[in-house]
Protein backbone atom coordinates (compact mmCIF):
# COMPACT_ATOMS: atom_id res chain seq x y z
CA UNK A 1 0.00 0.00 0.00
CA UNK A 2 0.97 3.52 -0.75
CA UNK A 3 1.95 5.47 2.46
CA UNK A 4 3.98 8.98 2.95
CA UNK A 5 7.51 7.66 4.55
CA UNK A 6 8.76 10.43 6.08
CA UNK A 7 13.28 10.33 5.56
CA UNK A 8 15.05 12.37 7.92
CA UNK A 9 18.63 13.34 7.79
CA UNK A 10 20.63 11.81 10.52
CA UNK A 11 22.32 14.95 11.95
CA UNK A 12 26.28 14.27 11.23
CA UNK A 13 29.01 14.82 13.73
CA UNK A 14 30.50 17.74 12.02
CA UNK A 15 27.70 19.72 12.88
CA UNK A 16 28.43 23.50 13.15
CA UNK A 17 27.63 27.11 13.26
CA UNK A 18 29.84 28.46 10.31
CA UNK A 19 27.36 31.25 9.33
CA UNK A 20 27.40 29.65 5.65
CA UNK A 21 23.83 30.94 4.64
CA UNK A 22 23.31 34.30 3.34
CA UNK A 23 19.84 35.04 3.07
CA UNK A 24 19.21 32.58 6.42
CA UNK A 25 19.16 34.60 9.41
CA UNK A 26 19.19 31.70 11.86
CA UNK A 27 22.83 30.45 10.17
CA UNK A 28 23.81 34.25 10.21
CA UNK A 29 22.72 34.86 13.68
CA UNK A 30 24.65 31.91 14.92
CA UNK A 31 27.65 32.35 12.84
CA UNK A 32 30.69 31.46 15.26
CA UNK A 33 28.74 29.82 18.14
CA UNK A 34 29.48 26.35 19.58
CA UNK A 35 27.91 23.51 18.49
CA UNK A 36 26.60 20.26 19.93
CA UNK A 37 26.42 17.65 17.49
CA UNK A 38 25.75 14.81 19.84
CA UNK A 39 22.71 16.20 21.45
CA UNK A 40 21.96 17.61 17.70
CA UNK A 41 21.50 13.65 16.71
CA UNK A 42 19.87 13.21 19.74
CA UNK A 43 17.23 15.88 19.10
CA UNK A 44 16.60 14.70 15.59
CA UNK A 45 16.26 11.02 16.57
CA UNK A 46 13.74 12.08 19.21
CA UNK A 47 11.62 13.83 16.22
CA UNK A 48 11.85 10.44 14.32
CA UNK A 49 10.35 8.38 17.18
CA UNK A 50 8.23 10.88 18.13
CA UNK A 51 6.36 9.95 14.58
CA UNK A 52 7.34 6.73 14.90
CA UNK A 53 5.19 6.59 17.90
CA UNK A 54 1.74 8.36 16.58
CA UNK A 55 2.02 5.25 14.07
CA UNK A 56 3.41 7.02 10.79
CA UNK A 57 6.03 5.11 8.33
CA UNK A 58 9.59 6.62 9.21
CA UNK A 59 12.86 6.28 7.40
CA UNK A 60 16.25 8.25 7.95
CA UNK A 61 19.30 9.40 5.74
CA UNK A 62 22.73 9.03 6.60
CA UNK A 63 25.52 11.94 6.84
CA UNK A 64 27.63 12.26 3.84
CA UNK A 65 31.68 12.15 3.96
CA UNK A 66 32.87 15.13 5.93
CA UNK A 67 35.63 16.77 5.59
CA UNK A 68 34.63 16.06 1.89
CA UNK A 69 37.94 14.84 0.11
CA UNK A 70 35.97 14.91 -3.37
CA UNK A 71 35.19 18.89 -2.03
CA UNK A 72 38.52 19.52 -1.46
CA UNK A 73 40.54 17.92 -4.19
CA UNK A 74 38.00 19.71 -6.58
CA UNK A 75 38.89 23.25 -5.75
CA UNK A 76 42.26 22.10 -4.89
CA UNK A 77 42.69 23.67 -1.22
CA UNK A 78 43.12 21.73 1.85
CA UNK A 79 40.90 23.90 3.66
CA UNK A 80 43.81 26.07 5.21
CA UNK A 81 43.15 28.85 2.42
CA UNK A 82 39.53 30.35 3.35
CA UNK A 83 37.99 30.00 6.64
CA UNK A 84 34.34 29.77 4.86
CA UNK A 85 35.90 26.87 2.25
CA UNK A 86 36.73 24.80 5.12
CA UNK A 87 33.80 25.10 6.67
CA UNK A 88 31.72 24.08 3.19
CA UNK A 89 34.05 21.15 3.52
CA UNK A 90 33.34 20.12 7.04
CA UNK A 91 29.22 21.25 6.74
CA UNK A 92 27.01 18.65 7.79
CA UNK A 93 24.35 20.45 6.18
CA UNK A 94 23.00 16.97 4.63
CA UNK A 95 21.22 16.72 7.40
CA UNK A 96 17.89 18.90 5.80
CA UNK A 97 16.69 15.77 3.53
CA UNK A 98 13.74 18.36 2.47
CA UNK A 99 16.86 19.65 0.46
CA UNK A 100 17.84 16.65 -1.05
CA UNK A 101 15.70 16.15 -3.68
CA UNK A 102 12.20 16.90 -5.10
CA UNK A 103 9.96 13.44 -5.29
CA UNK A 104 6.72 13.08 -7.28
CA UNK A 105 4.92 9.56 -6.30
CA UNK A 106 3.71 6.95 -8.72
CA UNK A 107 0.46 8.16 -8.80
CA UNK A 108 1.14 11.55 -10.93
CA UNK A 109 3.90 10.22 -12.93
CA UNK A 110 3.37 9.18 -16.76
CA UNK A 111 5.10 5.92 -16.15
CA UNK A 112 3.57 5.37 -12.80
CA UNK A 113 7.16 4.90 -11.18
CA UNK A 114 7.98 7.47 -8.04
CA UNK A 115 10.50 9.86 -9.31
CA UNK A 116 12.88 11.20 -7.60
CA UNK A 117 15.47 14.20 -8.67
CA UNK A 118 18.22 15.18 -6.72
CA UNK A 119 18.57 18.95 -5.81
CA UNK A 120 21.72 20.54 -6.84
CA UNK A 121 21.59 23.50 -4.56
CA UNK A 122 24.14 25.86 -6.48
CA UNK A 123 23.51 28.37 -4.49
CA UNK A 124 25.46 28.27 -1.33
CA UNK A 125 28.90 25.90 -2.30
CA UNK A 126 28.39 24.23 1.19
CA UNK A 127 25.08 22.33 -0.33
CA UNK A 128 26.37 22.14 -3.89
CA UNK A 129 28.74 19.21 -3.18
CA UNK A 130 25.75 17.20 -1.97
CA UNK A 131 23.98 15.62 -4.80
CA UNK A 132 26.20 12.79 -6.15
CA UNK A 133 26.89 11.69 -2.69
CA UNK A 134 23.01 11.90 -2.24
CA UNK A 135 21.94 10.43 -5.66
CA UNK A 136 24.45 7.48 -4.40
CA UNK A 137 22.21 6.93 -1.59
CA UNK A 138 18.71 7.12 -2.78
CA UNK A 139 20.22 4.56 -5.50
CA UNK A 140 20.50 2.20 -2.63
CA UNK A 141 17.40 3.06 -0.91
CA UNK A 142 15.44 3.29 -3.70
CA UNK A 143 17.26 0.37 -5.81
CA UNK A 144 13.46 -0.84 -6.88
CA UNK A 145 13.51 -0.13 -10.81
CA UNK A 146 10.11 -1.37 -10.91
CA UNK A 147 8.90 1.33 -8.30
CA UNK A 148 11.66 4.26 -8.35
CA UNK A 149 13.31 6.33 -11.19
CA UNK A 150 16.52 8.32 -9.56
CA UNK A 151 17.92 11.52 -11.17
CA UNK A 152 20.80 13.07 -11.18
CA UNK A 153 20.38 17.10 -10.68
CA UNK A 154 19.83 19.17 -12.64
CA UNK A 155 22.14 21.09 -14.77
CA UNK A 156 24.02 23.57 -12.40
CA UNK A 157 23.09 26.80 -13.88
CA UNK A 158 19.31 26.34 -12.95
CA UNK A 159 19.36 26.51 -8.89
CA UNK A 160 17.11 23.61 -7.61
CA UNK A 161 16.60 23.22 -3.74
CA UNK A 162 14.45 20.04 -3.72
CA UNK A 163 11.38 19.47 -2.18
CA UNK A 164 11.50 22.46 -0.07
CA UNK A 165 10.39 24.78 -2.84
CA UNK A 166 7.80 21.59 -3.85
CA UNK A 167 4.15 20.89 -2.45
CA UNK A 168 1.88 17.90 -3.42
CA UNK A 169 -1.68 18.14 -2.71
CA UNK A 170 -4.25 15.33 -3.33
CA UNK A 171 -7.19 13.57 -2.00
CA UNK A 172 -4.97 10.78 0.05
CA UNK A 173 -1.29 10.85 -0.42
CA UNK A 174 -1.93 7.36 -2.51
CA UNK A 175 -3.75 9.00 -4.72
CA UNK A 176 -3.38 11.59 -8.08
CA UNK A 177 -1.81 15.00 -6.49
CA UNK A 178 -1.73 18.50 -7.73
CA UNK A 179 1.76 19.05 -7.56
CA UNK A 180 3.19 22.76 -7.01
CA UNK A 181 6.73 24.16 -7.57
CA UNK A 182 7.40 27.44 -5.81
CA UNK A 183 10.15 29.36 -7.31
CA UNK A 184 11.34 32.70 -6.71
CA UNK A 185 13.04 35.60 -9.26
CA UNK A 186 16.17 36.86 -8.68
CA UNK A 187 17.05 40.92 -7.63
CA UNK A 188 16.20 41.01 -3.66
CA UNK A 189 18.73 41.33 -0.94
CA UNK A 190 19.29 37.61 -0.81
CA UNK A 191 19.39 34.90 -3.21
CA UNK A 192 16.38 33.01 -4.62
CA UNK A 193 17.47 30.05 -4.67
CA UNK A 194 15.05 27.85 -6.47
CA UNK A 195 14.65 29.21 -10.29
CA UNK A 196 11.76 28.56 -12.40
CA UNK A 197 13.20 26.83 -14.84
CA UNK A 198 15.12 24.30 -13.00
CA UNK A 199 11.59 23.43 -11.68
CA UNK A 200 10.10 23.05 -15.20
CA UNK A 201 13.24 20.80 -15.51
CA UNK A 202 12.01 18.10 -13.16
CA UNK A 203 8.44 18.25 -13.49
CA UNK A 204 9.14 17.36 -16.99
CA UNK A 205 11.46 14.72 -16.17
CA UNK A 206 8.96 13.54 -13.87
CA UNK A 207 6.38 13.17 -16.27
CA UNK A 208 3.73 15.21 -14.85
CA UNK A 209 0.53 16.10 -16.42
CA UNK A 210 0.49 20.10 -16.76
CA UNK A 211 -2.91 19.69 -15.82
CA UNK A 212 -2.01 18.78 -12.42
CA UNK A 213 1.00 21.09 -11.80
CA UNK A 214 1.28 24.03 -11.20
CA UNK A 215 4.31 26.90 -10.95
CA UNK A 216 3.89 29.33 -8.32
CA UNK A 217 6.07 32.57 -7.93
CA UNK A 218 7.43 33.04 -4.11
CA UNK A 219 6.65 36.22 -2.94
CA UNK A 220 9.86 38.44 -3.18
CA UNK A 221 8.85 40.02 0.26
CA UNK A 222 9.24 36.94 2.01
CA UNK A 223 12.20 36.05 0.77
CA UNK A 224 14.00 39.32 1.61
CA UNK A 225 11.80 38.81 5.12
CA UNK A 226 14.32 35.43 5.63
CA UNK A 227 12.11 32.78 3.73
CA UNK A 228 14.82 31.38 1.65
CA UNK A 229 13.06 28.32 0.98
CA UNK A 230 8.88 28.48 0.45
CA UNK A 231 8.52 25.73 3.74
CA UNK A 232 9.59 28.10 5.64
CA UNK A 233 6.09 30.29 4.88
CA UNK A 234 3.86 27.55 3.53
CA UNK A 235 3.19 23.30 4.00
CA UNK A 236 0.92 21.21 2.32
CA UNK A 237 -0.52 17.08 2.57
CA UNK A 238 -3.51 15.94 1.17
CA UNK A 239 -6.17 18.29 1.00
CA UNK A 240 -4.99 21.41 3.52
CA UNK A 241 -2.52 24.14 2.90
CA UNK A 242 -1.32 26.13 5.48
CA UNK A 243 0.09 29.54 4.67
CA UNK A 244 1.43 32.63 6.09
CA UNK A 245 -0.58 35.47 3.91
CA UNK A 246 2.39 36.41 2.49
CA UNK A 247 3.84 33.47 1.33
CA UNK A 248 3.42 33.66 -2.95
CA UNK A 249 3.44 36.76 -4.82
CA UNK A 250 0.03 36.45 -5.94
CA UNK A 251 -2.01 34.45 -3.10
CA UNK A 252 -5.37 35.17 -4.43
CA UNK A 253 -4.17 33.74 -8.04
CA UNK A 254 -2.35 30.87 -6.51
CA UNK A 255 -5.26 29.71 -4.48
CA UNK A 256 -7.85 29.75 -6.81
CA UNK A 257 -5.28 27.43 -9.00
CA UNK A 258 -5.18 25.02 -6.19
CA UNK A 259 -9.12 24.79 -6.05
CA UNK A 260 -9.33 24.65 -9.59
CA UNK A 261 -7.48 21.49 -9.60
CA UNK A 262 -8.15 20.27 -6.28
CA UNK A 263 -12.36 21.75 -5.46
CA UNK A 264 -11.64 19.61 -2.02
CA UNK A 265 -8.62 22.07 -0.99
CA UNK A 266 -9.23 23.69 2.17
CA UNK A 267 -6.66 26.52 2.59
CA UNK A 268 -5.98 28.24 6.01
CA UNK A 269 -4.13 31.18 5.88
CA UNK A 270 -2.21 32.83 8.12
CA UNK A 271 -2.75 36.79 8.52
CA UNK A 272 -0.01 38.87 8.75
CA UNK A 273 -1.92 40.48 11.34
CA UNK A 274 -2.01 38.23 13.91
CA UNK A 275 1.76 36.46 12.42
CA UNK A 276 3.67 38.80 10.78
CA UNK A 277 6.58 37.12 8.46
CA UNK A 278 9.28 38.31 10.92
CA UNK A 279 7.55 36.40 13.85
CA UNK A 280 6.49 33.31 11.12
CA UNK A 281 10.71 33.07 10.01
CA UNK A 282 11.81 33.87 13.75
CA UNK A 283 9.54 31.04 14.92
CA UNK A 284 9.37 28.75 11.88
CA UNK A 285 5.67 27.89 12.84
CA UNK A 286 5.28 27.00 8.83
CA UNK A 287 8.06 25.04 8.78
CA UNK A 288 5.83 22.09 10.42
CA UNK A 289 5.38 18.27 9.55
CA UNK A 290 1.79 18.63 8.98
CA UNK A 291 0.71 14.83 9.51
CA UNK A 292 -2.16 12.88 8.33
CA UNK A 293 -2.54 10.51 12.03
CA UNK A 294 -3.74 6.81 11.24
CA UNK A 295 -6.91 8.37 12.63
CA UNK A 296 -7.18 10.57 10.11
CA UNK A 297 -6.90 13.80 11.72
CA UNK A 298 -4.08 15.95 10.94
CA UNK A 299 -1.48 16.81 12.99
CA UNK A 300 1.04 19.88 12.96
CA UNK A 301 4.65 18.88 14.09
CA UNK A 302 6.34 22.03 14.81
CA UNK A 303 9.29 23.57 16.60
CA UNK A 304 9.52 24.29 20.48
CA UNK A 305 10.21 27.79 18.83
CA UNK A 306 6.78 28.42 17.58
CA UNK A 307 5.05 27.11 20.64
CA UNK A 308 6.51 29.54 22.96
CA UNK A 309 6.11 32.34 20.77
CA UNK A 310 3.47 34.53 22.37
CA UNK A 311 1.82 35.75 19.26
CA UNK A 312 2.27 31.95 17.42
CA UNK A 313 0.93 30.67 20.41
CA UNK A 314 -2.46 33.01 20.75
CA UNK A 315 -3.01 31.84 17.11
CA UNK A 316 -2.72 28.19 17.24
CA UNK A 317 -4.59 28.33 20.06
CA UNK A 318 -7.42 30.12 18.20
CA UNK A 319 -7.32 27.46 15.22
CA UNK A 320 -7.17 24.40 17.66
CA UNK A 321 -10.53 26.00 18.88
CA UNK A 322 -11.79 26.59 15.97
CA UNK A 323 -13.03 23.83 13.36
CA UNK A 324 -10.30 23.96 11.32
CA UNK A 325 -8.91 20.54 9.27
CA UNK A 326 -5.32 20.82 11.76
CA UNK A 327 -6.53 18.78 15.03
CA UNK A 328 -3.62 18.84 17.26
CA UNK A 329 -0.40 20.80 17.32
CA UNK A 330 2.55 18.82 18.92
CA UNK A 331 5.76 20.56 19.64
CA UNK A 332 9.29 19.30 19.45
CA UNK A 333 12.67 20.21 20.09
CA UNK A 334 14.97 20.45 17.64
CA UNK A 335 16.85 23.76 18.59
CA UNK A 336 20.53 22.90 17.82
CA UNK A 337 19.23 22.49 13.99
CA UNK A 338 17.02 25.26 14.14
CA UNK A 339 19.94 27.58 15.13
CA UNK A 340 20.92 26.99 11.75
CA UNK A 341 17.76 27.45 9.92
CA UNK A 342 16.47 23.86 9.76
CA UNK A 343 13.22 22.66 11.47
CA UNK A 344 11.29 20.03 11.73
CA UNK A 345 10.07 20.41 7.85
CA UNK A 346 13.82 20.74 6.80
CA UNK A 347 14.94 17.93 8.59
CA UNK A 348 12.43 15.40 6.47
CA UNK A 349 12.04 14.23 2.66
CA UNK A 350 8.58 12.84 2.24
CA UNK A 351 8.52 9.96 -0.27
CA UNK A 352 5.02 8.18 -1.06
CA UNK A 353 5.87 4.86 -1.59
CA UNK A 354 5.00 1.35 -0.37
CA UNK A 355 7.30 1.15 2.46
CA UNK A 356 8.17 -3.09 1.27
CA UNK A 357 9.46 -1.49 -1.41
CA UNK A 358 12.27 0.57 0.22
CA UNK A 359 15.60 -0.81 0.89
CA UNK A 360 14.72 -2.11 4.45
CA UNK A 361 18.28 -0.60 6.15
CA UNK A 362 16.90 3.11 5.40
CA UNK A 363 13.74 2.33 7.65
CA UNK A 364 13.26 3.11 11.26
CA UNK A 365 12.00 0.81 13.99
CA UNK A 366 12.08 1.26 17.97
CA UNK A 367 15.29 -1.77 17.63
CA UNK A 368 16.97 0.32 15.23
CA UNK A 369 16.70 3.87 17.03
CA UNK A 370 18.07 2.50 19.96
CA UNK A 371 21.21 1.22 17.95
CA UNK A 372 21.45 4.48 16.41
CA UNK A 373 21.11 6.06 19.67
CA UNK A 374 23.86 3.96 20.93
CA UNK A 375 26.34 4.79 17.45
CA UNK A 376 25.42 8.51 18.27
CA UNK A 377 26.19 8.73 22.03
CA UNK A 378 29.20 6.93 21.97
CA UNK A 379 31.00 8.72 19.06
CA UNK A 380 29.38 11.41 18.26
CA UNK A 381 31.38 14.68 19.34
CA UNK A 382 29.66 17.03 22.33
CA UNK A 383 30.54 20.00 20.64
CA UNK A 384 32.40 21.39 18.01
CA UNK A 385 33.38 25.64 17.59
CA UNK A 386 34.00 26.60 14.03
CA UNK A 387 37.46 27.32 15.20
CA UNK A 388 37.87 23.49 15.65
CA UNK A 389 37.41 22.71 11.91
CA UNK A 390 40.47 21.45 10.24
CA UNK A 391 41.80 20.01 13.73
CA UNK A 392 43.60 16.78 12.51
CA UNK A 393 41.93 14.78 15.59
CA UNK A 394 38.79 16.42 15.08
CA UNK A 395 38.42 14.83 11.67
CA UNK A 396 39.51 11.39 12.96
CA UNK A 397 36.43 11.84 15.16
CA UNK A 398 34.02 13.02 12.82
CA UNK A 399 35.07 10.37 10.32
CA UNK A 400 35.27 7.34 12.68
CA UNK A 401 31.67 8.64 13.92
CA UNK A 402 29.84 8.48 10.65
CA UNK A 403 31.66 4.56 9.81
CA UNK A 404 30.86 3.31 13.21
CA UNK A 405 26.98 4.39 11.78
CA UNK A 406 27.17 2.74 8.56
CA UNK A 407 28.36 -0.51 10.07
CA UNK A 408 26.10 -0.41 12.51
CA UNK A 409 23.56 -0.35 9.91
CA UNK A 410 24.95 -2.59 7.49
CA UNK A 411 25.46 0.28 4.53
CA UNK A 412 29.58 -0.08 4.15
CA UNK A 413 28.94 0.89 0.48
CA UNK A 414 28.68 3.95 1.87
CA UNK A 415 31.63 4.43 3.24
O1 LIG B 1 20.41 25.65 3.31
N1 LIG B 1 21.37 25.88 6.68
C1 LIG B 1 20.47 25.33 5.67
C2 LIG B 1 19.08 25.19 6.23
C3 LIG B 1 18.19 24.41 5.30
C4 LIG B 1 16.77 24.43 5.72
N2 LIG B 1 16.00 23.65 4.86
C5 LIG B 1 14.72 23.91 4.51
N3 LIG B 1 14.20 25.09 4.72
N4 LIG B 1 14.08 23.01 3.91
C6 LIG B 1 20.48 26.20 4.42
O2 LIG B 1 20.53 27.43 4.55
C7 LIG B 1 23.54 26.53 7.56
C8 LIG B 1 24.97 26.17 7.41
C9 LIG B 1 25.93 27.04 8.18
O3 LIG B 1 25.67 28.20 8.39
O4 LIG B 1 26.97 26.50 8.58
C10 LIG B 1 22.68 25.90 6.47
O5 LIG B 1 23.20 25.42 5.49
Amino acid sequence: MLREINFDGIIGPSHNYAGLSLGNLASAGHAGETSHPRAAALQGLAKMRHNLALGLAQGFLLPLPRPNPVFLEAIAADGSEDPRLRAAAWSASAMWTANAATVSPAPDTADGRCHLTAANLVTMPHRAQEWPDTVRQLQIAFADMAKFTVHDAVPPSFGDEGAANHMRMCAGHGTLGLEIFVYGKPGGAFPARQHEQAARVVARRHGLDPARTLFVEQNPVAIAAGAFHNDVVAVANERVLFTHEQAFADPDGTYAAIRAALPEAEIVVVPAGAVSLTDAIASYLFNAQLLTLPSGEMALVIPLEAWEHPRVRKWLDGMLASNGPIRQVLPVDVRQSMANGGGPACLRLRVVADPATVDPRFILDETKAARIEAVIAAHWPESINPRDLGSAVLAEQVISARTALLMELELSELV
